[in-house]
């Protein structure tokens, strides 16, 4: 399996967030991506690549003021003197007026979701980079062959709206890819987003459209975050409507529950007969997650590439959360190659590259 990742990613590793009134170590940090490759690695697990240098359809999906908001607020917050990472604390509510502020502090309330995400120097560079892996990996699939294709991206992105940043996510990795794959000529994408958190950003882009099945199996939104989205009345709006799909699950759930929903949703996209199908990986459903409540065990993860191997389509996996930095690696591993095993889509490629791990240049 094709490997699509950069080492830009590295370049964003923020210090701290609070959570529950506590300051503790960020969650998503760029030991994420360590703990994946080697992993990988020991396991001699896909062919890594950087990628490529292509344009990315980011304002098809992102607003053009939100984007370039993103890439100069750290500069602009450095020329006012700080010296510390961005973070907001104040934010327009229903009750107020809605002006988007002079001061890059101001901003900050302005454009984000929540306080857990803090931007740093590096953050616009890797989340571009993250993008443009994601670009790239649809590339893969449209243009060079490939029947499938993991996007190892960070920051996440499926919390990320058309303006908005939030749950440690800035540009939308996974919508990205769909829109990628649309202008390669795809009609139909189904997005399955398997992260623990309701990929609230995703559902917002493509809830107005058909073209695009968003189908979400999260934690329910009156425990977790973000809780204002994801609950199951939420099946899309006009011409999408019908093409919204969430099924949340109470906190604590276990295999048997996650089993039974994730064949349901499997079922649901058998129906749409998509082109393509994108998976937003996150493995934050682990049992040792910090930040989840499911109890699912390794094996889990071996029968969910199983599942989805079943359905036979292009597959995309874009990586959202994951934050038990021991167990990360091997479960995001056993979904992939559980799923290369089991799908016979791509059969035909064989194994000619099995031993070939390469990464030209400095190692990450
Ligand atoms: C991102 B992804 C409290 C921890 C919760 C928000 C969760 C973001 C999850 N500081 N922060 O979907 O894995
Ligand atoms: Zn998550």
């Amino acid at each position: 399996m094709k490997i699509i990742c950069s080492e830009e990613n590295l370049s964003h590793d923020p210090k701290y967030e609070i959570r529950r009134g506590r300051k503790v170590k960020a969650y998503e940090r760029a030991i994420r991506t360590r703990s994946i490759l080697s992993e990988f690695r020991r396991r001699k697990f896909g062919q890594i690549m950087r990628p490529d240098d292509e344009e990315i359809p980011l304002l098809e999906v992102h607003d053009p003021d939100y984007l370039t908001f993103l890439k100069e607020i750290h500069s602009k917050w450095v020329q006012e003197k700080n010296k510390y990472e961005l973070i907001p604390y104040c934010w327009p509510t229903p009750s107020t007026s809605n002006t988007r502020p002079k001061s890059s502090i101001g901003q900050l309330g302005f454009f984000a979701g929540d306080s857990d995400t803090p931007i740093v120097a590096g953050t616009w560079s890797a989340a571009y980079s993250a993008a443009s892996c994601a670009a790239t990996a649809a590339r893969q699939i449209t243009r060079h062959g490939e029947r499938f294709a993991f996007a190892l991206t960070r920051p996440p992105g499926h919390h990320a709206g058309r303006k908005t940043y939030s749950g440690y996510c800035f540009l939308n990795n996974a919508a990205i890819a769909c829109s990628q794959l649309k202008i390669g000529g795809l009609k139909k994408i189904a997005l399955l987003d398997i992260d623990y958190h309701h990929g609230n950003g995703s559902q917002s882009i493509f809830e107005t459209r058909s073209d695009v099945l968003y189908i979400s199996i999260h934690a329910d939104p009156d425990y977790e975050y973000p809780f204002f989205s994801g609950r199951s009345h939420e099946v899309g709006i006009g011409r999408g409507k019908g093409f919204t799909k969430n099924y949340p699950l109470k906190p604590g759930s276990k295999w048997k529950d996650y089993e039974k929903a994730l064949k349901i949703v499997i079922s649901e996209i058998e129906k749409y007969e998509p082109d393509a199908l994108v998976v937003s990986l996150g493995v934050d459903t682990s049992n040792d997650d910090p930040l989840g409540t499911f109890k699912l065990f390794p094996d889990a993860y071996h029968k969910i590439g199983a599942l989805l191997a079943g359905l036979n389509l292009r597959t995309l996996f874009i990586l959202e959360g994951g934050y038990a930095y021991s167990s990360l690696g091997s479960n995001v591993y056993s979904l992939l190659s559980s799923f290369e095993a089991q799908t016979s889509c791509g059969e035909e490629k064989g194994d000619a590259n099995r031993d070939t791990w390469v990464l030209p240049g400095k190692t990450i």
